[in-house]
């Protein structure tokens, strides 16, 4: 390992979805003393940094996406102390915590918000996006909602429409107002002073609209009538390069900090040119998020990913988010977890930083609600053709004991009825588990520099099935090889395979030496070689 180890770069962040992950309290939500009651179970894992979903005070009509105040922790997960408590002890371990800031909307229930709906002179009536309505009474223009309807509402007491991209309770900030630049940049302050070490910003492409409000372009194409927009003004504006550095100015006064960016509707393209020197460190390339379980498709998103970000922006990757279902329920096969060890050898492997989210390592699946028992309110508007997020939040799954050692009280979602078999407490004992695997690939990860450092190249087997490549770093070299087909098959790679040996493999393999250059792969196998 390179002694200038940066822990964004390097390290592996693990994304927590705080309702979800322990609740200390019996409340039957997660909160921030379970995260730390949980650190030596990271720590064992072998992560670097653990990202927060929301913990800021919020009404929860979008659970914790919609911030009331920005400054504080929502009692439901702690208080402030607990959270300092949290970012001492998870330092004691080398695990630094970054921040989710969900900074282009607010709550309606946000003071901010509460002010400017009272009149149209308020002091924060310019804090948000208000327009009149067109002659006919209708909405200034044809934005939509990506949650569905259009993007404005109607404020019957001071007669303008305001604008937001999400739910109605959701109204968006105007951040060309100085002072409300000013105030957000202030937030990035406040946490980084109690030691935060990083931020991911939701949605940070909406921040800034078209300044004359012109309507999207329409077209014949797309489900809804959000995605029939080509959607030139009411995102990705070219004013937002400014905001980015002012945030990227406050940041880099802080020591070892790190802004990672979710872009909306992002392509590689889009989402490299958001980053640099002087904007953001990172931002996220969802291509793997949607991505069928084979070769082709993935290897096409890493090297459109590799292309667009050009060498001098680092890559990263994500198979699971708190957005979408878990690669267990998209990958895997019943209850079997073979497929889950290729996709996180694939994650662990490729130059970038791999961001897990919280229960990936046991393959926790997706939980099924019943159309009454959805909380997600997209779920609800959508059901049944689209059920909404609530099956890839469902709590932890710790033991066999009740509510999965989750909590003591009756879980705000489901617990998955596998648990009793599936949990971590098992798969810590079990030594084939999908736990034990991440664990292993992650000390390896660790201690091959070329797994984190060296370039990525394509080795082209004689297989559909299987995707090979190779990592070369310092005059070392590693080949990882990955059986996407439950199938045995042999391949013959392209050059002689005798000058490596056998460093990690999902399956029980000897001798550890390979012969020529063909080698008969097992079901579902990662195998893993090492130059010598
Ligand atoms: O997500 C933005 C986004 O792209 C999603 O809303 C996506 O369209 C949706 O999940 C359908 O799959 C971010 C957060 O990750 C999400 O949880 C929030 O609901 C949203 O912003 C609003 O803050």
């Amino acid at each position: 390992m390179k002694n200038d180890f940066v822990w964004w770069r390097d390290g592996v962040i693990y994304q927590i979805y705080p309702r979800s992950f322990k609740d200390s309290t019996g409340s039957g939500i997660g909160d921030l003393k379970g995260i730390t009651e949980k650190l030596d179970y990271l720590s064992d894992l072998g992560i670097d940094a653990i990202w927060l979903s929301p913990i800021n005070p919020s009404p929860d009509v979008d659970f914790g996406y919609d911030v009331s105040d920005y400054c504080a922790i929502d009692p439901k997960f702690g208080t402030m102390q607990d959270f300092e408590h949290l970012i001492a002890e998870a330092d004691k371990l080398g695990i630094r915590i970054v921040m989710d800031l969900v900074l282009n909307h607010t709550s309606d229930q946000h003071p901010w918000f509460k002010s400017a709906r009272r009149s149209r002179d308020d002091s924060c009536r310019d804090w948000y996006i208000w327009q009149d309505a067109d002659p006919s009474g209708k909405p200034p223009n044809n934005w939509h909602a990506v949650f569905g309807g259009s993007g404005w509402e109607w404020d019957s007491e001071t007669e303008q429409y305001y604008y937001h991209m999400f739910y109605k309770q959701q109204p968006d900030l105007n951040w060309r107002n100085p002072q409300v630049r000013n105030a957000l940049l202030e937030v990035f302050r406040f946490w980084l002073d109690k030691g935060v070490k990083g931020f991911r910003l939701d949605v940070f492409n909406m921040y800034i609209k078209d300044d004359l409000f012109r309507n999207n372009p329409t077209k014949l194409i797309g489900r809804r009538p959000f995605e029939r927009q080509i959607h030139l003004y009411d995102f990705d504006r070219p004013e937002l390069m400014g905001v980015l550095s002012d945030i990227r100015q406050v940041v880099d006064a802080y020591a070892d900090t790190y802004v990672v960016g979710e872009t909306f509707l992002g392509t590689p393209e889009k989402a490299a040119g958001y980053c640099g020197e002087e904007y953001l460190h990172a931002c996220f390339d969802f291509n793997f998020l949607e991505s069928k379980y084979k070769p082709q498709p993935l290897l096409k998103a890493i090297t459109e990913w590799e292309n667009a970000l050009g060498g001098s922006i680092w890559p990263n990757y994500v198979c699971n988010n708190h957005d979408n279902p878990r690669t267990a329920t998209r990958f895997g096969v019943g209850e079997d977890d073979e497929r889950l060890k290729v996709a996180a050898a694939l994650i662990l492997t490729l130059r970038g930083t791999p961001f897990l989210y919280y229960g990936e390592e046991i393959g926790m699946r997706d939980i099924r609600l019943k159309r009454s028992d959805i909380l997600d309110p997209i779920g609800k508007r959508y059901w049944p053709i689209y059920k909404g997020r609530d099956g890839c939040r469902a709590p932890m799954q710790w033991n066999a004991e009740k509510n999965a050692g989750f909590s003591s009280a009756t879980p705000w979602l489901p617990v998955h009825p596998d648990y009793l078999k599936r949990n971590a407490e098992n798969q810590t004992e079990e030594r084939y588990s999908l736990l034990n695997f991440y664990k292993q690939l992650l000390v390896f990860r660790k201690t091959h520099s070329a797994l984190i450092y060296g370039d990525f190249q394509v080795v082209s087997g004689n297989s559909p099935h299987v995707l090979a490549f190779k990592r070369s770093y310092a005059g070392s070299t590693i080949m990882v090889i990955l059986n996407f087909s439950d199938k045995p098959h042999e391949i013959i790679l392209p050059e002689q395979i005798a000058d490596y040996s056998i460093a990690f493999s999902s399956i029980e393999r000897t001798p550890k030496l390979l012969k020529e250059n063909s080698i008969g792969l097992s079901g579902s196998e990662v195998l893993v070689l090492v130059k010598h």
